[in-house]
């Protein structure tokens, strides 16, 4: 038994600029850190970000009430414990607060307690991190969805859609999916600087050019498919995030264009991309309290990926809503919309056993923490959205997912994507 000594937490910043928490456990002789992501297209149910909104000298952005709850409070708690013991130490946490969103505590604080024990406990036990979680051998690596385009509430251009994905889909090999969208990402950097538009890039290293059409980025995506020599639909499929909560008004949505229509017509809408663009996963194509409209979506097309990130927030009880309401057959999982790392696998694990997709994912604010990567592999998860090949914070984990599949040599298989 290892027991933890204290814990303690300080202030860092996130890829956008703005605080966020690293919490550091440790041992004796030994510590571990872990930072918080953070969210820009929240969902209401997501468990609670705790902020010092009076704060005038950080804009009301910075965490420092959480980060004394840390040292204080959580330390104080946490003391004795079996670093070892993941359940335990998360369920203390969760009762300290006691709250549904952990709104006491702030589900910040908690999170970055709950990874930093997480990976204390693998540095002792001397394993890499995957090897901890849910499956203890057949690793198998994910496939990348890239956001390349960045749009929504990501980016400061006009598109209404957030995300533009590619996905390696014949990739044999991780490296290989890597090489595939290296490629396609420098073919489309090519497109639009020789349209003389911007290359700089959004908040998940995706470009983000000043255009205001949906069909006009997935054009361009097609292109730098073709470009590169690979066929669009096969070798690589394109995926959306829509993000629906930030399009969603009196019962209408304004997703492909700014007029606001009703959910058949955007449906309606989705079927003609779809075929036109192949696109093989939606993600949030309605907003988060609109059951009905996912489920219509779901009955109405087949073979496409629709994936719940809003409308689930990692959420056991959502999840299971969802599913008995045929809302969707994959799930988005972000670790800091629940809170912890145990109630993160238990989400994971329940979604795979009623056979949803389980993709892992970064936040639109993140760090240079890989522990995603490794969640990725552990869980058997069979996707992983963390950003384009730009900003560290995002190249961060694709290199991670580099060296694991380095690590399982001959061993290293792609998981499956159908
Ligand atoms: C999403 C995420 C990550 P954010 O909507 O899926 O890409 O964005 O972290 O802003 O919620
Ligand atoms: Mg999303």
């Amino acid at each position: 038994m290892s027991k933890i000594l204290k814990v303690k937490a300080r202030q860092v910043y996130d890829s956008r600029g703005n605080p966020t928490i690293e919490a550091e456990v440790y041992a004796k002789n030994i510590s571990a850190k872990a930072i918080c992501p953070s969210g820009a297209s929240t969902g209401t149910y997501e468990a609670f970000e705790k902020r010092d909104k009076k704060n005038k000298q950080y804009l009301g952005k910075s965490v420092l009430s959480a980060i004394n709850l840390v040292n204080t409070k959580i330390s104080k708690k946490l003391k004795g414990q079996n670093v070892h013991n993941q359940e335990r130490i998360d369920a203390l946490m969760i009762n300290l607060d006691g709250t549904r969103q952990k709104k006491i505590l702030g589900a910040n604080s908690i999170l970055a307690v709950s990874m930093a024990v997480k990976k204390l406990s693998a540095k002792i036990r001397k394993l890499p991190l995957y090897k901890t979680f849910l499956i203890k051998d057949n690793f198998k690596l994910p496939y990348p969805l890239m956001n390349i385009i960045n749009g929504g509430a990501h980016a400061n251009n006009a598109l209404r859609i957030q995300e533009f994905m590619i996905r390696p889909d014949r990739a044999k090999s991780f490296s290989e999916a890597m090489r595939i969208c290296f490629l396609i990402i420098n073919n489309l950097k090519k497109i639009i600087k020789s349209r003389g538009l911007s290359t700089s890039v959004g908040d998940e290293g995706g470009f983000a050019p000043m255009i205001n059409s949906n069909d006009q980025a997935l054009d361009l995506i097609v292109l730098a498919i073709k470009k590169s020599g690979l066929v669009n639909g096969q070798d690589v499929s394109i995926c959306l995030d829509v993000a629906a909560n930030e399009l969603y008004k009196k019962n209408t949505y304004s997703i492909h264009s700014k007029n606001f229509v009703s959910v058949e017509k955007s449906i309606h809408q989705y079927k003609k991309i779809i075929n036109k663009y192949k696109i093989k996963s939606i993600e949030d194509p309605f907003a988060e309290n609109d059951w009905t409209a996912w489920n219509k979506l779901m009955k109405s097309i087949k073979k496409v990926q629709i994936v719940g990130d809003d409308l689930y927030v990692t959420n056991l009880e959502r999840l299971k809503k969802g599913f008995l309401n045929l809302s969707s057959n994959a799930i988005l999982i972000k670790l800091n919309q629940i809170g912890t790392v145990s109630e993160t696998l238990d989400v994971i694990k329940f979604a795979q056993i009623i056979g949803f997709k389980t993709i892992i994912s970064h936040r639109s604010g993140d760090s240079e923490d890989t522990f995603i990567a490794d969640l990725a592999v552990g869980t058997n998860s069979n996707q992983i959205k963390t950003g384009s090949l730009a900003r560290s914070e995002r190249v961060a984990k694709y290199n991670q997912l580099l060296r694991i599949e380095e690590e399982l040599g001959k061993k290293a298989r792609m998981n499956k994507i159908h």
